[in-house]
């Protein structure tokens, strides 16, 4: 059994991994290079002592870019040269009685990929004997975003305060700037954004810009580049300009200026995150103006220093028009519009990060503009700090997605990593689960998800049973009888967190305001329409489902051929999105030949089993996890539990109102009241 933890070293642990000894005898590298330093810390906690730089024994490691003199004895640059400046080769070469493995690269961020990479093997214990390894991104830019306050709150996030402290920079350096930047890097992540979309003007004051500066130069080594959300009024609320008018030509210079300012305190800095628009803030069309002259405005500033704008399409109003519809209705006449240093940020699906989406119709879409996926890590939807829920199936059911936007084959992921339209810039994006708690992201298995992000952006060929194998390995324990239960749970888990919450395409029945349990009843008077569930999932006596087809708000029309012939179709509509398209009968056949309520039930009571499950493997985990963070663990399943019975309950017994039958007798019939568990009220739960 591994020692006592608490999380705080996230998959970082070599010390637990010690090896009695390396089959490398000595380094042959430029000592100065940071990633030699990194290789020679770990190794250090690895096996009690550095790589010997004099030692020539039995195998040698060998780091340096082609620029190196042993590198360029070893002639690789025809393998080295096409992976760019973060790719990397490993590989084991022998000549005449001298065994060396070399880790190559272009640049020195390829090289810190690659002794991380190395670092992972030797954690993993796959280090084969003839390493023969060549890697480079899928995506260019790998950043994180951050919902972070400037007073230290983070919105949507569930592991504390934040982890900047702006308050005690430039002044106080918290060691957890370099752990992070550290973490990340081991992952490939190659940019954050360090504060809220729902940003302050004041991020961008000289004050806030000395600070940032500071985290931007102690991330450097590590290859991350800072950007920053912007508030799109700034210049008059912190520039005290009468307008933030993008086309006003002080406005324009304003922004110039504030760049400029930016890049003289930090020359590497990645451009800028925004939020326009949307949810109440401020955006060019208060002026009357467009997203594409809003987000040229900035890109027109930025461009001389190489940065780049990401511009969020999370885009509706209290319209009339369904709101799965309208970040593309506002976009797509945009298609074309945009400068080249723009890529227009979009959320996995249409709404807002549900457990379960169709892919946003704007992948495909926007044919003429760069755009990236924006994925949440935290978990708003997903039970929030409390419930296990591995999401990389999730990101890649979505990257996986055929748009057929060019044919057969125009899957989200070619588009987004630009090779399909090849574009300049690709990037990836995710909402940040990390606060300043000790395991940094509230719980032990959240820590998978971030680790699950980098990895993906790295390589989203990486199936999501890849990566769970070495986080559980790297975080654990690598002996396969404790890998194979734990990663099967993992596996399962996003599923069962559908099923108990909203099966078949059901989507925000959250409770208003904390998104965290379910309220599919919640009706707030006077508040808008599309903010509460019933907008959602439009229960009566006749069915359930919000009719999205070409009889209902016609979303399907935003889809290529064939898929919305499919999703139109109710006969055809795959079922996990069947509540999404179609106004479904209660007694509709299902394709297994249960009625749509019976199936409703089988899937509520499916997801419950699912948990009672997980436990069931920890429980039998236990000698092979240090007590505390068994225990933690242990005490969070038994949480997701409780709110996966309240989920099913409040769900059936609500609907049942609606669809009038009774619970199918194979299923456990619910624990509770509907009466009471409408009275729960957030606040009442200590746990959240
Ligand atoms: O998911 C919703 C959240 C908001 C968030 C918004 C967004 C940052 O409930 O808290 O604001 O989306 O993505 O802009």
């Amino acid at each position: 059994m591994s020692r006592a933890e608490d999380g705080s070293r996230l998959w970082l642990r070599f010390g637990q991994h010690r090896v009695a000894s390396s089959r490398f005898s000595g380094i042959e590298a430029d000592k100065t290079l940071f990633a030699v330093q990194e290789l020679q810390k770990a190794w250090k906690q690895l096996y009690g002592n550095e790589l010997d730089s004099k030692n020539r024994g039995k195998e040698l490691l060998v780091i340096g870019t082609l620029h190196s003199r042993v590198i360029q004895s070893l002639k690789l640059d025809n393998e080295v040269a096409p992976l760019g400046n973060e790719g990397y080769v490993i590989k084991t070469v022998t000549s005449g009685n001298i065994r060396r493995t070399v880790i190559a690269s272009t640049g020195k961020a390829g090289l810190l990929y690659g002794v991380y990479h190395l670092l992972r093997l030797i954690q993993t214990d796959e280090l084969s004997d003839q390493l023969d390894i060549k890697e480079k991104p899928s995506y260019s830019i790998r950043i994180l975003n951050h919902w972070d306050n400037l007073d230290g709150s983070i919105e949507r996030g569930y592991a504390g305060h934040s982890i900047w402290k702006w308050e005690e920079l430039p002044k106080t350096i918290s060691p957890r700037y370099v752990e992070y930047a550290r973490a990340n890097a081991s992952v490939g992540i190659n940019a954050t954004v360090l504060n809220n979309v729902n940003a302050s003007p004041n991020i961008l004051a000289k004050e806030y810009l000395e600070k940032v500066k500071i985290l931007a130069g102690i991330f450097r080594p590590f290859n991350i580049k800072v950007y920053l959300s912007i508030n799109f009024s700034s210049p008059a609320a912190l520039g005290g300009l009468p307008t933030s008018d993008p086309l006003d030509p002080s406005v324009r210079q304003w922004w110039k200026n504030k760049v400029d300012e930016i890049y003289r305190l930090i020359p590497d800095f990645g451009g800028f995150l925004v939020k326009a628009n949307s949810e109440g803030l401020p955006g060019p069309q208060d002026f009357g103006r467009t997203h594409a002259d809003g987000a040229n405005m900035l890109a027109d500033a930025l461009k001389p220093h190489g940065g780049i704008v990401m511009w969020r399409s999370f885009v509706y109003s209290a319209s009339d028009e369904d709101r799965a519809k309208q970040a593309y209705n506002e976009f797509m006449p945009f298609d074309g519009q945009f400068r080249d240093n723009v890529i227009v940020q979009i959320k996995n699906g249409p709404i807002d990060f549900q457990p379960r989406e169709p892919f946003s119709p704007l992948f495909g879409g926007l044919k003429k503009t760069a755009v990236m996926p924006e994925f949440q890590i935290t978990q708003e939807y997903l039970g929030q700090g409390n419930h296990m829920v591995y999401l990389a199936p999730m990101w890649k059911e979505c990257l996986d997605s055929d748009t057929y936007c060019e044919g057969k084959g125009s899957t989200v992921e070619r588009i987004t990593d630009g090779s399909l339209f090849n574009r300049k810039i690709s990037a990836i994006a995710g909402v940040a689960n990390i606060g300043e708690d000790t395991n940094w992201c509230g719980q032990d298995f959240a820590q998978a998800n971030w680790y699950a992000f980098g990895r993906l952006a790295w390589n989203h060929r990486l199936s999501s049973e890849q990566i769970a194998t070495e986080w559980l390995r790297m975080t654990f324990s690598d002996e396969s009888s404790f890998v194979e239960p734990a990663k099967k749970m993992m596996l399962e888990s996003r599923e069962a967190v559908v099923n108990y919450m909203m099966p078949l395409g059901l989507h925000h029945l959250f409770a208003w305001e904390h998104h965290y349990g379910p309220e599919p009843w919640c009706d707030i008077p006077n508040a808008r329409a599309d903010w509460m569930p019933k907008y959602y999932h439009k229960a009566d006596t006749t069915g359930l489902g919000f009719d999205r087809s070409m009889t209902g708000s016609k979303a399907v029309e935003q889809y290529y051929s064939p898929l919305r012939e499919e999703f139109n179709n109710i006969a055809t509509c795959p079922e996990q999105y069947i509540l999404w398209f179609h106004h479904v009968p209660w007694n509709y056949k299902m394709k297994d030949g249960k009625t749509l309520w019976n199936e409703l039930c089988m899937y509520y009571d499916k997801g419950v089993k699912q948990v009672k499950s997980f436990e069931t493997i920890w429980n039998s985990l236990q000698s092979y996890v240090d007590s505390e963070r068994f225990k933690a663990i242990k005490a969070k399943l038994a949480i997701q539990e409780h709110d996966a019975v309240w989920w099913k309950d409040a769900c059936l017994l609500y609907f049942q109102e609606f669809s009038k039958q009774p619970f199918p007798v194979d299923i456990e019939p619910p624990a509770n009241k509907l009466d009471d568990l409408k009275k729960i009220k957030l606040h009442m739960l200590s746990h959240n």
